[in-house]
């Protein structure tokens, strides 16, 4: 850390937030990392360093080649098992206990590490990695009419990916791939918290990805202050009005603490 520099920016920001009425958090996968969870666009490792996530996490690769893409979610699942919040999604959690109604977190992550943290209501942009949906809309709710009669993900055929014995559907990760809607009702939620907020913090995301990174320019538009929390330079930097350069489990606590 820059420590000529850095301590004013810390008590300026420290002040924004006694002073916000409402604020939003954008979190991003580097939240994440102090936790042992890979970045996006960090090189990937074994099995996969050939392959960039936009080549995977698409529909259109599942289709292509469903057991590659499912066994690329496999392992991150696996790897989940052993993972624990770190002190920035614990500082984030404490404070919206502390202040209830205070900050609304926003995330693209899809690794439940803010709510195992304790958050609440957090709006998960792009899903959940830990549950499954069908790749294609079950044939039986059509045929009956409604959610009800849909062949129960529960009762899929294990595989690579498991499948429905009845209809052939394939199971796939509830999350949300490139060229996919997010949950319309989550965005219309973060988009209200991005234009209602004083202050929206941009944690460890690279910015790169849209609607999500759009949110800030929105707060910022709206009249917010915005602060890019980030060891690296990010897309959203210009967007903000100030940026604390370092890993956010260590920034977070400080700017939290009552
Ligand atoms: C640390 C740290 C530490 C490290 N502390 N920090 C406008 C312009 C251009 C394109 C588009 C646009 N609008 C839409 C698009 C298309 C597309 C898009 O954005 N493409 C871009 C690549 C250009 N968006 C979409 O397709 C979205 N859907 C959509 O727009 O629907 C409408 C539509 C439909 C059809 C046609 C047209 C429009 C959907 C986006 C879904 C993203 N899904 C993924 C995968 C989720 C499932 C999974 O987990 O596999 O979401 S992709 C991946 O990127 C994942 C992440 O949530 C997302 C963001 O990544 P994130 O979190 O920023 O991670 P990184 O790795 O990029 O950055 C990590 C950061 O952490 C770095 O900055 C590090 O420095 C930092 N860091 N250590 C703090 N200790």
């Amino acid at each position: 850390m820059n420590r000529a520099q850095q301590p004013s920016s810390l008590e300026q920001v420290r002040l924004w937030v006694q002073q916000a009425r409402r604020i939003a958090v954008l979190t991003g996968a580097g939240v994440s990392a102090e936790s042992g969870v890979p970045t996006f666009r960090d090189a990937q490792t074994g099995l996969w360093a050939n392959f960039r996530p936009e080549e995977l996490a698409t529909e259109e690769a599942f289709r292509r080649d469903p057991r590659r893409v499912w066994d690329w979610y496999a392992e991150r699942r696996a790897a989940m098992a052993a993972v624990r919040p770190n002190a920035g999604h614990v500082a984030l959690a404490e404070f919206q206990q502390r202040h209830p109604g205070r900050l609304t977190l926003i995330t693209q992550n899809v690794d439940g590490l803010h709510q195992k943290a304790g958050s609440m209501g957090v709006l998960e942009l792009h899903g959940d990695l830990m549950v499954d949906r069908w790749l294609n809309p079950c044939l039986n709710r059509d045929l009956h009419g409604g959610e009800v009669a849909a062949c129960n993900t529960a009762a899929a055929v294990p595989g690579r990916p498991p499948y429905c014995a009845e209809c052939r559907n394939l199971l796939r990760p509830a999350v949300v791939w490139f060229g996919e809607m997010l949950p319309p009702g989550i965005l219309a939620a973060a988009e209200h918290a991005a234009s209602v907020c004083d202050l929206m913090l941009v944690v460890g995301t690279s910015g790169m990805v849209y609607p999500a990174a759009g949110l800030a320019v929105q707060a910022r538009q709206a009249g917010a202050q915005v602060v890019v929390i980030n060891p690296e330079p990010t897309d959203l930097d210009e967007v903000a009005h100030l940026r604390l350069t370092g890993p956010s489990a260590q920034w977070l606590p400080l700017l939290l603490a009552d």
